[in-house]
């Protein structure tokens, strides 16, 4: 008897074991440039697992991380031809593409973490994402990514006028570039993967970035000047191939929806603690870190910025809107 329920028990074991494996009726391909550990990286796998749940283990998500599928502006082709099905990627890289993104990716727009939360959250964030319906894309939440702000290894940047003449990479998008060339540096668009190795050979002083990706990047090992000047609260968004998304049933795709936004909160928990750590290691490894900084000057000299890539009545409507959110 008590080997019969034993043979019982061990067939029901692989039984359920075999059908959560045969049971991932779609397999959905996420990519991410950052590693393994990193807060996107883990909140996409928890969106998986939420889906998972959610679906009775008929969808799962399967992340590569590490830029394994590419860099981003790849990537984000390969999301728009159904190649890659889910891509987390920085708003940034969109800007070129889609009008509307440029809004969250102005320098000093956000006057704060929480400021860029109530806006994204809202009916602004939800526009936003819905503009990514006409690109073959399809939007589906934002992640945080704290403020970036410049590193270099030349020397510290403690004023405007430090910046002058320094090579800036910047993402591929002409907010960016505009923004460097503004502040009177000289930008470089440029994949992520290649900044390392740019400014170690001197192609570039440095480049921006937020704590954790400066700390996960090693970044930090080659440009020992960290100044906060915190100069953009560019969300990251997690978007999915339209032509994916159109496969599955409209139940599928509402709980894809649904297991999106629910990751946002453990995604916010995450950032949080890594956004700490990330500062911690930089600092204890010798980074000299300026956080006594004029900022006005900065904000000040974004006008043209603005006049150039707020052009559509549309866009100034909606970033008068984002300054009105309290
Ligand atoms: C990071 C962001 C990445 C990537 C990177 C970059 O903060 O999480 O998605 O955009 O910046 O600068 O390319």
């Amino acid at each position: 008897m008590k080997s019969l329920k034993l043979i019982l028990g061990t067939l029901s074991a692989s039984a359920a074991f075999m059908g959560v494996a045969a049971a991932c009726e779609v397999t959905l391909k996420s990519s991410d440039t950052h590693p393994e550990g990193y807060p996107t990286v883990e909140a996409v796998k928890y969106m998986g697992e939420l889906l998972n749940e959610s679906t009775d283990g008929r969808i799962c998500v399967e992340v590569f991380h590490s830029a394994q599928l590419g860099e981003e502006k790849d990537t984000i082709e390969q999301t728009q031809l159904g190649v890659i099905d889910m891509n987390r990627v920085s708003l940034g890289p969109f800007n070129n593409l889609i009008e509307e993104t440029k809004v969250f990716s102005l320098p000093y727009i956000f006057r704060s973490t929480e400021h860029m939360h109530k806006v994204v959250d809202g009916e602004i964030g939800d526009e936003v994402l819905e503009a990514f319906q006409d690109h073959n894309l399809v939007g589906l939440a934002y992640y945080d990514s704290g403020s970036r702000s410049f590193y270099n290894k030349q020397r510290p940047i403690a004023s405007i006028e430090d910046v002058d003449g320094l090579k800036f990479r910047v993402m591929q998008s002409d907010i960016f570039v505009d923004m460097v060339d503004a502040l009177g540096g000289n930008a470089t668009p440029m994949p992520y993967g290649e900044v390392y190795s740019s400014i170690q050979t001197g192609v570039i002083d440095g480049a921006e970035n937020n704590w954790p990706s400066f700390e996960s990047s090693g970044h930090y090992e080659v440009a020992g000047y960290y100044t906060l000047d915190q100069h953009l609260i560019v969300p990251e968004v997690l978007v999915m191939s339209k032509a994916s998304f159109e496969k599955l049933s409209d139940e599928d795709q509402a709980a894809i929806r649904e297991a999106a936004k629910q990751s946002v909160g453990k995604m916010r928990e995450l950032w949080a603690a890594r956004e700490k750590a990330s500062e911690e290691k930089v600092r204890a490894a010798g980074v000299e870190v300026i956080t006594e900084i004029d900022k006005q000057p900065f904000i000040d000299s974004m006008k043209p910025v603005y006049e150039k890539h707020v052009t559509s009545d549309a866009l100034k409507a909606l970033v008068t809107r984002i300054q009105e959110v309290e």
